[in-house]
């Protein structure tokens, strides 16, 4: 017997309340609901796969306290990316901050290079750019001691170059077989997972003063260079001896710089602890407000160019990455200007996914044997597949070359740029004209035609073997300022070392450097100082010191793109702030004020004044100079206020530029400041404002800095 027809059921008519709560769903639980009707930018929220989603704020549930459905692909959808929006930090370098922008070439250099972006007088490429630290994870704040990534994308119209340097000229180790150790070291410690974002510890020590050759690369990273007041403000360098290759195949062996047009500036070890607690996005977030606001930060790319016979000659191996070239001896030739003129869009899809690679050259540069530059090109790629986890992150639009791209390479994870060679995915082939591209010998890369020979041997090149003559040079051509900040630095990171017997190998190399910084840090530490340690090669004397390698030995003295803290109250007087707006503009300098409370100040005339940060969120430390704009009340009341005597006592320690008016002086007076040194500038004088302004350009009045007796 047939089955019986199941009856059909007849469809339920929609109910008005269900059509209803499905385009305009209602707070039934008091739940807030912005609807596509309510505003927006007018668009409907959809899934992934487009379905417009009608409540994005309750799960699909049996009855309004019943279970959750399995069904529910918008909540799956929606957990499911969540889940997974993390992809690996990098494992160095973790930390960083993006920009695009604009490098130009100054002249062509075409009889030096066919590298197509200095083809032309002129000639303009885009870049990303992304800063970074080195040691923190990707949370860790701004000011830590370490040195500062900065690597350059440029879509050159010939692929992608990519400059991946640092702000410091040298680097830790001298073959790339020792990073896995140098990074372990200076990491959290293994067993307890601290410190974070610290070399203050006893494996980093432990391990340097283990590597002689670490030596001159710890007496940057002792100086303020390792603690820079602003990404804008650092010079940047590609470290390695790369070559440039003209048409004709001809190398000339180059070392890039970048060099701040606004110039060189750091804070000091005492202002970045405060500030990574005041602010420990403190770099990003000048870099963004910066360009943000139009005042978009440039550098100029530089070049030491030279030949094999300088290279014989120089007292050090070109292709050993733990020395430099000294300025003085190959002058620094500007080459064209990077200008970062607009912010990422996202940081996600930019700055984390930006893929950084050594290897990526263009016709036109090349690599040199520096063992630690040959490490690095295997490394970056590597490194790309397991962040991005794909072979195609070049499909990322922040990767993506902006010149043609064709090959036959294919599919893999996330591939979104099919070829269009139709039936073509290998070569060669008979397919003619719809047989894709074809190999280039006229304009394809050609490596420039070293002549190698040798045995194959595990070796460290004798050339190599000098530690300590570059250190002490750099030591030497500091001034006294940095020098004693050198030695701070010591003390307080060797202090942080619990092994007595790390500290005092750590003098022992230091002793090869120069015996005053040894003496000087043993004391600091309280210890006496060994005998020096062995060293490879006896430390030169000989090297002239180098003003190049000082921040402060010859200054930009300009306060353009710096800002001034204003500590305002109730009454303060408004025409005394617009003097002080008035002359930071005209030097195209910031001011912002800063007051007991964000709302509700109202000055001298009645106005209220625009706060920009309550005192508590705008300490003096995130300052480059500051001003005090009180009245008698206010002041003697400012004077009870722990948060403002931060404020004026800190700017007085950290050697900053102060501004006041009489009636401030009761906060000096709590703090100790009774004598105004030449740094602080009466306001009650006609053009005081413009005066004290035109002094902010030394930054800071460094006779000020006590010298510290270390015993
Ligand atoms: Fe790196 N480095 N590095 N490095 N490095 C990375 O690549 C590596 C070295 C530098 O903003 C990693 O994408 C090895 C010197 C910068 O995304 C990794 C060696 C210099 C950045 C890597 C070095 C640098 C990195 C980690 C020794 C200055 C950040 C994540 C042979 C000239 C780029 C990544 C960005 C990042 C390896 C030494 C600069 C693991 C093996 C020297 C600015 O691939």
């Amino acid at each position: 017997m047939a089955p019986k027809p199941t009856p059909k059921k007849k469809r339920p008519a929609a109910s008005k309340k269900t059509a209803q709560k499905h385009s305009n769903p209602s707070p039934s639980g008091g739940e807030t609901h912005q609807t596509v009707a309510d505003g927006g930018d007018g668009s409907s929220l959809t899934t992934q796969q487009g379905v417009v989603i009608s409540d994005d704020q309750n799960t699909l549930t049996v009855g309004d306290r019943g279970p959750q459905l399995l069904e529910d692909f918008v909540l799956r959808e929606k957990l499911f990316h969540f889940d997974h929006e993390r992809i690996p930090e990098r494992v160095v370098h973790a930390r960083g901050y993006g920009a695009k922008g604009t490098f130009e070439c100054y002249d062509a250099l075409t009889d030096i290079t066919m590298a197509s972006l200095f083809a032309a007088t002129g000639k303009k490429t885009d870049v990303f750019v992304r800063f970074s630290t080195v040691a923190g994870n990707k949370g860790s704040a701004d000011l830590a001691r370490d040195v500062r990534g900065f690597a350059v994308k440029f879509y050159t119209d010939a692929g992608n170059w990519d400059l991946v340097g640092n702000n410091i000229p040298v680097f830790f180790i001298q073959d790339a077989m020792k990073f896995p150790d140098l990074v372990h070291a200076a990491k959290p410690e293994p067993h307890c997972g601290f410190p974070q974002a610290q070399t203050a510890h006893d494996n980093f020590w432990d391990f340097v003063s283990l590597m002689p050759e670490s030596t001159h690369m710890l007496m940057w990273i002792m100086s303020d260079r390792a603690i820079p007041r602003s990404f804008r403000f650092m010079e940047g360098f590609g470290v390695h001896t790369f070559r440039l290759v003209d048409e004709g195949g001809a190398s000339t062996y180059v070392k890039f710089h970048w060099k701040p047009m606004g110039g060189v500036q750091s804070v000091t070890w005492n202002e970045a602890v405060k500030i990574n607690g005041a602010d420990p996005d403190f770099h990003r977030r000048d870099l963004w407000n910066s360009i943000d606001s139009g005042d978009f930060p440039e550098w100029e790319l530089g070049v030491q160019m030279f030949d094999d016979d300088f290279a014989d000659s120089f007292d050090f191996d070109v292709l050993d990455s733990s020395k430099l070239i000294p300025e003085e001896q190959i002058p620094v030739t500007p080459i064209g200007k990077m200008t970062l003129n607009q912010n990422v869009d996202n940081f996600f899809t930019e700055t984390e996914q930006v893929a950084f690679c050594t290897a990526n050259v263009v016709p036109g540069i090349d690599f040199t044997n520096d063992p630690l530059l040959q490490g690095r090109n295997f490394s970056y790629l590597d490194t790309q597949l397991k962040r991005l986890g794909s072979p195609n992150f070049t499909h990322i639009p922040v990767n993506a070359p902006r010149c043609p791209v064709m090959h036959f390479q294919q599919d893999g994870h996330m591939s979104t740029q099919a070829p269009e060679f139709g039936r073509a995915n290998y070569e060669p082939n008979s397919w003619g004209s719809e047989g894709g591209p074809r190999e280039d010998p006229e304009r394809g890369y050609r490596s420039f035609a070293a002549a190698e020979s040798g045995d194959k041997r595990r070796v460290r090149a004798e050339s190599f073997a000098d530690h300590y003559s570059q250190a002490r040079q750099f030591y030497d051509s500091q001034t006294d300022v940095e020098r004693n900040h050198i030695v701070d630095a010591f003390v307080f990171e060797l202090s942080k070392v619990e092994t007595v017997a790390v500290q005092e190998r750590m003098l022992a190399g230091l002793r090869n450097v120069s015996d005053d910084l040894a003496q000087r840090v043993a004391d600091g530490l309280g210890l006496a100082l060994p005998d020096a340690a062995d060293a490879a090669r006896p430390t030169r004397t000989d090297l002239e010191p180098s003003p190049a390698l000082s921040m402060l030995a010859d200054p930009l003295e300009s306060f353009a793109g710096r800002k001034i803290g204003v500590l305002v109250a109730e009454g303060t007087d408004p025409k005394v702030l617009a003097a002080l707006r008035k002359a930071a503009k005209n030097e195209g300098a910031l001011m912002a004020l800063v007051a007991p409370k964000k709302h509700g100040v109202m000055d001298s005339a009645g106005s209220e004044l625009e706060i920009a940060e309550k005192i508590d969120g705008g300490p003096s430390v995130v300052f480059d100079a500051i001003a005090v704009v009180l009245n008698d009340e206010q002041a003697e009341r400012l004077a009870l206020d722990a948060v403002a005597k931060d404020f004026v006592s800190d700017a007085h320690a950290h050697c900053k530029f102060v501004a006041y008016t009489g009636s401030s002086t009761p906060l000096f007076d709590a703090v100790g400041v009774t004598d105004f040194d030449d740094g602080y500038h009466d306001l009650g004088t006609k053009s005081a404002a413009a005066t004290f302004v035109r002094a902010c350009r030394q930054v800071r009045h460094w006779e000020r800095q006590p010298a510290v007796d270390q015993t």
